[in-house]
């Protein structure tokens, strides 16, 4: 497997302070870069619905597991700060017989993309998993079971694209051994 300087050590089995596990949040819209410009969607959640051990972490890349829900909601149009428009469907087109309902593996940006320049911190989460379509204004809830690096700027758009990549490879890796993947639990109801 690749290995990179700015990789952190992954133990064999979660070390405190994880796993963290969150409530139910909600999946809000960022600017609309991760599917447009990266071709790596994230569901972003507000930073205020996290408890304190969450927004105590270091800026950086995690992993874990999470779990999307629907909610029975009419469909709403929101705008983004560049008056873009976005539709809430409240996840209405999840489908349990694809898997989308599942505990799935995330990989978890908390920071302030420096490659873009962000003067706040925002977490999202790129679940490991193709859906069919968006699910704003879905909730979903999430483990974080490590850490992977640091947050880094890059020079081009491309090299960001192929960090993430490897992030999403090492993460797929650690999940599947027994100690990771038995915690996928805690996310059930
Ligand atoms: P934004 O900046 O509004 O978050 P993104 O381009 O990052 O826009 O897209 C995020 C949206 O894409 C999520 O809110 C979700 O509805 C959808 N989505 C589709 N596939 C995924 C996935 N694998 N992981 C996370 N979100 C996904
Ligand atoms: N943004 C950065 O500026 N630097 C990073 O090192 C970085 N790493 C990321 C790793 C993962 C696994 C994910 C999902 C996102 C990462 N991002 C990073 C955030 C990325 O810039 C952001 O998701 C898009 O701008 C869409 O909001
Ligand atoms: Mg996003």
């Amino acid at each position: 497997m690749t290995t990179r300087h700015c990789d952190a050590e992954i133990p064999d089995s979660p070390r405190p302070p994880y796993p963290l596990v969150s409530g139910y949040c909600d999946i809000t819209c960022g600017f609309g870069r991760g599917s447009a410009e990266l071709g790596i969607p994230t569901a972003n959640v507000p930073i205020e619905e996290l408890s304190v051990e969450f927004n105590n972490l270091s800026l950086g890349i995690y992993f874990g597991f999470a779990k999307v829900q629907a909610i029975d909601k009419q469909l709403s149009v929101d705008s983004r700060s560049d008056g873009t428009k976005v539709e809430f469907n409240y996840g209405r087109y999840l489908s349990k017989e694809k898997d989308d309902l599942n505990v799935l593996p995330v990989v978890l940006s908390i920071g302030k993309n420096p490659f873009y320049g962000n003067n706040f911190k925002t977490i999202e989460l790129h679940i490991i998993h193709k859906f069919n379509k968006d699910f704003y204004g879905a909730k979903v809830k999430f483990c974080i079971l490590g850490y992977l690096r640091p947050e880094l700027d890059y020079t081009t758009k491309e090299a960001l694209i192929k960090d993430i990549n490897i992030d999403i490879y090492k993460s797929l890796s650690v999940l599947s051994k027994d100690s990771y993947k038995s915690l996928g639990s805690l996310l059930d109801d």
